[in-house]
């Protein structure tokens, strides 16, 4: 379904002398608001295929109805997003989940929706039906040779599959590992990984990266392959300069410091990209900033820092993306929500008053240097967001307009009740 835009137009006149009011408030204290609004307009955060379904726990499912049976419904979820926050203007798709029947029609219904395709993922933590070889132990890191040819074409045709679409990078997240102790010599699993990794390399496009997601735990829970930033960085820095680290924030052991993190993978020019959600004990893909909008707003401080030091443009210089699951909520209304957790917390972070901070740490100042980060934290920064969101065209509100169009209960008449979305 389209939400026609005079319909945004109507729900933005009766909420605009309010917004008026309150950016008026908020924009007098910016000394740039003009710089900050066309940031916070160019900056688009992708969407991943498999978060517009129903999630689920390994005890059970409750789906909401109306969910995108196929890749064409997949895109038109994203293009409503994206009509009412014009912050989603891109997709990111899991491969076999989301196996193009035709590159031209989907090419041109994203156009038409004004997506563009953002990293494509492979998949070697499930087996498909048909599928010669088993990665019950392991992909990259199996002991059979077979297995792991079987892994690194699976990463090259994922790749083709992203080179018809225009895509530009491969998002590489392995499962593999192992759950008891004696199970996996570590010393080969890492050497059959990098190997495999260095094949799948070999067959990236010039302009294309490559993004290696690490994870500390799940499914396999005494080792990962890829357990951590340090050794995502190792292997990104034997692949080359199109190989990169991938941060998701669910994938952290608990208190980790991933602004900490986020610095040094970024001031090492090996910071890639980006996997949002929030979580309170482990990968618990919860709507991003519900649970620590604060550890959210410190590491946008670091990145915006640490981008403007290398000179790096916000919107492009990284992959954003959503990764989360929604069992509970509304998928569409958890990633408005989760897109407007990101803006807000970007914003806060361009309200950081750099230089400042910077004298503040030479003179040691520590009082200082947490004045300088609270006071941006803790500004409402949701009318510059809202601004920059009416003047590129979407809505003021756009969770308002969700609920008063209707949506889910016009997805769910066209699409069933019962309408299952391939993913997890
Ligand atoms: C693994 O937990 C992960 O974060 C990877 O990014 C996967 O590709 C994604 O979730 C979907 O399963
Ligand atoms: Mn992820």
């Amino acid at each position: 379904m389209q939400i026609e835009k005079y319909k945004i137009a109507d729900n933005n006149d009766k909420q605009i002398a309010a917004h008026k009011r309150a950016f008026g408030f908020v924009s007098e204290g910016v000394s740039n608001v003009e710089e900050m609004l066309q940031k916070l307009k160019d900056f688009q955060v992708a969407i991943p295929s498999w978060a517009l379904g129903t999630g689920g726990t390994r005890f059970g499912r409750f789906s909401g109805g109306g969910e995108p049976r196929n890749l064409e419904e997949k895109i038109e979820d994203i293009g409503l997003l994206h009509a009412l926050n014009q912050s989603s203007g891109a997709i990111s798709l899991h491969i076999p989940w989301d196996i193009p029947e035709n590159y031209a029609n989907i090419k041109a219904l994203a156009a038409q929706n004004g997506l563009r395709f953002d990293a494509m993922n492979s998949n070697t933590f499930q087996d498909q039906p048909g599928q010669e070889h088993s990665y019950k132990f392991g992909s990259l890191q199996h002991v059979d040779k077979a297995v792991r040819q079987q892994a690194i074409d699976h990463n090259i045709e994922v790749i083709r599959h992203g080179i018809e679409l225009g895509s530009d990078s491969l998002t590489v997240w392995l499962a593999d590992g192992s759950s008891f102790p004696g199970q996996l010599n570590f010393r080969k699993a890492h050497q059959h990984t990098l190997e495999g990794l260095q094949e799948i390399y070999k067959a990236l496009p010039d302009n294309w990266k490559m993004f290696v997601e690490y994870k500390a735990f799940e499914p396999n829970f005494y080792s990962m392959t890829v357990g951590d930033w340090g050794q995502s960085f190792l292997y990104a820095n034997k692949l080359g300069d199109k190989a990169y680290t991938l941060v998701d924030l669910g994938h952290h052991l608990p208190n980790a410091n991933i602004e900490q993190i986020v610095a040094l993978l970024l001031g090492e020019g090996k910071l890639g990209g980006f996997h949002f959600n929030d979580s309170k004990y482990g990968d618990d893909d919860l709507t991003v900033g519900s649970i620590n909008p604060y550890q959210l707003f410190l590491i946008f401080n670091e990145l915006v820092e640490g981008m403007d030091a290398r000179g790096m443009n916000h919107a492009t210089g990284l992959g954003w993306m959503i990764d989360a699951s929604h069992n509970i909520k509304d998928p569409l209304e958890d990633l408005l929500q989760s897109v407007e957790a990101i803006k807000i917390a970007y914003a806060q972070a361009l309200l950081v008053d750099t230089k400042a901070l910077q004298q503040a740490q030479a003179d040691n100042d520590i009082v200082k240097a947490q004045e300088i980060l609270q006071g941006a934290y803790r500004t409402d920064v949701r009318p510059l967001v809202a601004e920059a969101r009416l003047r590129s065209g979407g809505a003021l509100n756009p969770l308002s307009v969700y609920r008063s169009e209707k949506v889910r209960e016009q997805l769910i008449k066209s699409r069933g009740q019962k309408a299952v979305s391939t993913g997890l």
